[in-house]
């Protein structure tokens, strides 16, 4: 763990219970989706500290523009749990409606942009929005979260070039996990590291150990501070690893090797920083086991909440389609409701 000197203690606390948390809610999701109570689920499960550590350096006011895998950055921004699990549910309850595949959210309140599932394109959405922050005077970054095989696509390109040239307040993050589904970092890119490519756009390019929590923290810190100043962006590559599937609709064991699962293995995040909570005594068994407990009890009272909701009326299917109620479009509703009623239709 890097040297802790200027994250407090309760700042370190705070990261321990929501990358506990993160990583329950994450098993759930999984799980539910194996159970077929939900459709589909991304995991971050390894990328804990890389998510939390730079959602916990952001002020609440800056930009987030994510990609799928985000759950750690959304709990650190302060979306709450059961906001989640109602969108993975799509349920009435959900603020969406039910409109999104789940873990493709967004919420306008917290700053944070609808998820991006075509790959990259989060990240010319995020230098837009920093040049429009700039334009309102606004003191805040723009941060697109985008993985290692993102760094290979067209809009990541224009997306640095842009910012670079127009001296933007972007801290783009990336979180190197390894692989892009079941393309390996070693074929996405000859480039020595992915950090490096910041060169060519005319800012630094920092690698950190993305499974070290303060380590990321410091380096968002840093950006941010210089983003803030006037200075321009900064590249950050996050090098962390995903443990699990890259969605429920994948199987990494046809594509990867144990023995590089087994290896990161040894080197989580999460009991990085518990050793490291325990060697400075801030922590001890106890109060793990009270954080971990916690975290199952507060991810089962967000589904049971979930699944009591029904699923959304039919008719919010006509809703937010136009800003004025429009005639055609009411009519088009009645009738759809009769069928309905009539049994021609079925929800
Ligand atoms: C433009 C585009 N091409 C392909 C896909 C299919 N796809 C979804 S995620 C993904 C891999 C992305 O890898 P990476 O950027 O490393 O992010 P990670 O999923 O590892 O977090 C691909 C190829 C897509 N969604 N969009
Ligand atoms: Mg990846």
């Amino acid at each position: 763990m890097s040297e802790d000197a200027d994250v407090p203690k309760e700042t370190l606390l705070r990261a321990f219970r929501l990358m506990t948390l993160g990583r329950a809610a994450d098993e759930r999701g999984v799980n539910l989706q194996r159970q077929g109570r939900i459709g589909f689920y991304v995991p971050m499960n390894g990328q804990e500290a890389a998510q939390v550590g730079c959602g916990l350096a952001l002020d609440p006011k800056d930009w987030i523009v994510p990609a799928y895998r985000e759950i750690g950055v959304a709990l650190a921004r302060g979306i709450p749990l059961k906001t989640l699990f109602d969108q993975f549910y799509g349920n009435a309850a959900d603020i969406l409606k039910g409109r999104q595949m789940p873990c493709h959210y967004g919420y306008k309140a917290f700053r944070y942009v609808t998820a991006s599932s075509p790959v990259g394109t989060q990240i010319i959405l995020a230098a837009g929005i920093a040049q429009a922050s700039v334009y309102k005077g606004e003191k805040v970054v723009s941060v697109p979260f985008f993985g290692d095989g993102a760094t290979s696509s067209n809009d990541f390109h224009a997306g640095m070039n842009f910012a670079g040239v127009l001296h933007l307040p972007v801290i783009f993050f990336c979180q190197n996990n390894g692989w892009a589904i079941s393309l390996p970092r070693e074929k996405q890119t000859r480039s020595a590291s992915l950090a490096a490519k910041a060169d060519a756009y005319g800012f630094p390019g920092v690698q950190v150990d993305g499974n070290d929590f303060i380590a990321v923290y410091r380096a968002v810190q840093e950006a941010r501070q210089r983003a803030i100043a006037g200075k321009g962006p900064t590249l950050i590559e996050a090098v962390t690893f995903r443990m699990g599937p890259h969605s429920t609709s994948d199987d990494p064991s046809r594509y990867r090797k144990q023995e590089e699962v087994a290896s990161w293995r040894a080197k989580d995040p999460i009991e990085h920083l518990r050793d490291f909570l325990v060697a400075k005594k801030w922590i001890d068994e106890a109060g793990i086991d009270k954080i971990e407990e916690e975290a199952k009890q507060q991810v089962q009272e967000a589904i049971e909440a979930a699944e009591k909701s029904p699923p959304p009326s039919p008719e919010t299917l006509f809703d937010d389609v136009f800003h004025d109620r429009w005639r055609i479009l009411e009519e088009e509703r009645s009738e759809f409701m009769e069928l309905l009623k009539e049994g021609v239709l079925r929800a």
